[in-house]
């Protein structure tokens, strides 16, 4: 099903749209076990931040990245030809002062137009404690800031990029808490991060991100890599983005 004019309107104003659900708490369950059993194998220490683009070798990442709840949201947003750029986890543990810096995800993207939505699909309940996604409502319409390095140690951005704020803007963050099967989605340029996991619970999310086809790579993303872009959805008339 795919999104209100009411949703639609929120998202354009906010940046962000939360509590989505995607599957039952039975298949949520499913899938967690199908996490569980691909970090059992992979290891924490890469499970952490290290799996990237399993939608390639793992049916249910696949499965998941073609949801037709997903994909019917996404083409509310970006229409109907869609590329499913990456898919990432972020696992944060209890007790580690693991966090997400203040970012935006197209700042090294290499995107033109700089146009990308991430849902980020609830592998575990994700609450405050455990350290949920936490978002700057309606700084993706700010345009793109430059970012430094973050100065605390623990960041799990890939080249530990950190956009400043002000105490102001960051007394105005909002939570999003989701629970196990449901998903948030956000604009590529919202400025967002997360806070340490404090709990004893695991707090794992798989980030899916998604452009129209019309968007153009002009460079390398912030791993030096190209993408790995596929058609998920419509056709893909232009071709900008190489074939895996
Ligand atoms: O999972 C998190 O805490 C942050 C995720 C994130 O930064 C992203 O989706 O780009």
């Amino acid at each position: 099903m795919g999104l209100t004019q009411q949703q639609i309107h929120a998202y354009r104003t906010e940046g962000f749209l939360s509590g989505i659900r995607v599957v039952d708490p039975a298949e949520a369950a499913r899938y967690r076990r199908l996490f569980d059993e691909l970090e059992a194998q992979e290891g924490r220490e890469t499970a952490r931040i290290g799996l990237l683009d399993r939608h390639f070798d793992q049916s249910f990442l696949w499965e998941l990245a073609t949801h037709p709840q997903i994909l019917d949201t996404v083409e509310s947003l970006i229409g109907p030809n869609i590329l499913l750029l990456a898919t990432h986890f972020f696992c944060k543990y209890g007790e580690e002062e693991k966090f997400v810096a203040w970012h935006q995800d197209v700042t090294y993207w290499g995107l033109e137009p700089p146009l990308a939505i991430t849902t980020w699909y609830a592998i575990d309940d994700s609450d405050r404690e455990n350290g949920c996604m936490r978002v700057l409502p309606g700084t993706h319409r700010g345009g793109i800031r430059r970012h430094g390095k973050a100065d605390v140690p623990g960041n799990l951005l890939s080249i530990n990029q950190e956009v400043p704020v002000t105490a102001e803007e960051e007394s105005r963050a909002v939570d999003v808490p989701l629970r196990a099967g449901e998903m948030s989605l956000h604009d590529g340029a919202l400025i967002h991060g997360s806070l340490p996991n404090r709990s004893q619970r695991r707090r794992c999310g798989l980030t899916l991100r998604y452009v129209p086809t019309s968007v153009r790579p002009v460079g390398v993303n912030s791993m030096g890599k190209t993408w790995n872009a596929v058609l998920v959805r419509g056709e893909d008339r232009e071709q900008h983005f190489a074939r895996p």
